[in-house]
């Protein structure tokens, strides 16, 4: 069973808050519209205040960014441009703990997982593309290619710091200056972000944060000043921002849902198996965009597979998540545990079969515990819809013909897992999948150097890699 230890008293983070106004500029400002709190989401503490941007606040952060490209960035040499990206990773590295710990409290997902895997692979981003800064030429879009201007670039709340090195590093490499609007729930790493930026001393209103909600990201996105739109969230409000922008010279790029299929064949070596379907879905609680929500196994081993993956669910710690030893976090919001309770009723209510790992949430804070749903079917809801939370769907399949028509039985297309012994039927069934991202015999794997991005319902544009960089530039 999992185990919750509750944090001790010296722990409390309540005495941390405080307020934080928009870093534009190169300044901190005071907003002018209102003001959000950031809670733990393990705790239900208020971590800090910060400001709800208002349209005014907006229009000065695109006119910061602008004066910045028109002034500053566009003059910088690649050269130059690398040197304060590789400062920006270095300080990232240096202040690392920091970032893992502010991370895991305000998004409530493990600390193993922030130290470990978010805060390295930001890190890496900002490396990654300062190498490409003075390399532009290189990067087969012509001899000379063009920044895009001001990006609009809107993240959500599961990656938060993640999201923004993914954003905000291939946008200055290429030349771009940026307004950044990070998630109402997690708000807090790009403000340390933006110190981070004051410290490597960026040109002011190269890099400008601001906070707020939905309003202030509509605001951004349609602000006339912008030039490309970067949006990684809700499938909903992509389309949103898609009707927003038609008709605008405005380039997009956008990242939304997922519903990833992760075949498993009767010949994979299934202990490896079962631990890539753990990684594949109960990874920050199953908040992650490509996660492999729908298992599909061959029939022949199913009964064998589920019962070692409910086996080894039952090892994972559930709990405080600076705890170095907890597996699963906290869920990140309340709203985000009623979309999880709701579609998880759903799956009950439409037939499936449930299973919870056995376990004592905390009293306080937002939880959820592993779930596995048996019994699905290709027609329930919680085969089709992006759940968002460490809850698995599996379906079985009999040939590999019938687990690729099933994977594909989609709206989505960002990733896929495939496990097989069999070299050949791994190239052959990603060949013939339609999805962003293909994982073999592994699952949630990244890399700076790899493109991600999605078919379908998932969006369009990739971000990383050198196809990161054709997003930022004027090069279609
Ligand atoms: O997303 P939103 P939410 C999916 C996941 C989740 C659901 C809802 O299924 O359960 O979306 O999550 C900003 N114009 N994903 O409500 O609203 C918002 O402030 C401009 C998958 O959190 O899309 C935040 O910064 N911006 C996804 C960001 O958009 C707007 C990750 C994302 O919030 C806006 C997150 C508007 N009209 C959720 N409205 C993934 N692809 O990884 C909101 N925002």
């Amino acid at each position: 069973p999992f185990e919750y230890a509750p944090a001790p008293e010296s722990r409390s983070v309540v005495d941390l808050a405080s307020s934080y106004g928009l870093f534009i500029d190169g300044e901190f400002v005071d907003g002018t519209g209102g003001s959000l709190k950031s809670i733990n989401p393990a705790t239900e503490e208020v971590l800090a205040e910060v400001a709800e941007a208002s349209a005014a606040d907006v229009d000065r952060a695109v006119k910061a960014a602008r004066r910045a490209y028109t002034r500053v960035w566009s003059k910088t040499s690649g050269k130059d441009r690398a040197k304060y990206l590789f400062r920006i990773a270095r300080l990232i590295q240096e202040r690392s703990r920091e970032l893992a710990v502010l991370e895991s409290l305000d998004n409530g997902k493990p600390i193993k997982e922030s130290r470990d895997v978010d805060i390295p692979l930001v890190a890496a981003h900002f490396f990654y593309y300062a190498g490409w800064a003075d390399k532009l030429e290189h990067a087969g879009f012509g001899p000379d290619p063009r920044p895009l201007g001001v990006a609009a670039q809107v993240i959500p709340w599961n990656f938060p710091m993640l999201m923004l090195a993914w954003k905000i590093a291939p946008a200055l490499a290429a030349g771009n200056t940026v307004v950044l609007k990070p998630a109402e729930t997690t708000p807090l790493t790009a403000l340390f972000f933006a110190d981070i930026c004051r410290q490597a001393d960026l040109p002011p209103g190269v890099v400008n944060i601001i906070t707020g909600a939905g309003d202030t990201g509509r605001a951004l996105v349609e602000h006339p000043g912008v030039d490309k739109v970067a949006f990684t969230g809700s499938t909903e409000v992509g389309k949103a921002i898609a009707r927003a922008v038609a008709g605008t010279d405005k380039k997009v790029t956008l990242e939304l849902g997922g519903k990833a299929a992760n075949i498993v064949f009767d010949d994979a070596p299934i202990d490896q198996a079962v631990e890539g379907i753990v990684a594949g879905i109960f990874f920050n609680q199953g908040h992650v965009c490509c996660a492999g929500s729908r298992l599909l196994v061959q029939e022949n081993i199913a009964d064998e597979l589920v019962a070692r993956l409910k086996r080894r669910l039952s090892t994972l710690r559930l709990g405080d998540p600076l705890d170095k030893n907890t597996d699963i976090g906290a869920i990140n919001s309340l709203e985000q545990l009623e979309r999880i309770r709701h579609l998880a009723g759903v799956g009950d209510d439409e037939g499936a079969e449930r299973w919870t790992a056995d376990c004592d949430l905390p009293a306080k804070g937002y939880w959820f515990a592993p779930t596995v749903f048996t019994g699905v079917s290709q027609a329930h809801r919680i085969a089709r819809e992006e759940i968002f939370g460490p809850v698995l769907s599996v379906l079985t399949f009999r040939t590999p013909g019938e687990a690729v028509e099933k994977a594909n039985n989609s709206a989505y297309g960002l990733s896929a897992g495939i496990w097989t012994e069999k070299g050949s039927r791994i190239l052959k069934v990603a060949s013939q999948m339609r999805a962003g991202v293909v994982w073999a015999n592994t699952f949630n794997r990244f890399d700076p150097t790899s493109p991600f991005g999605g078919y379908k319902e998932s969006g369009y544009g990739r971000e990383g890699g050198r196809h990161g960089l054709a997003a930022y530039l004027d090069v279609v």
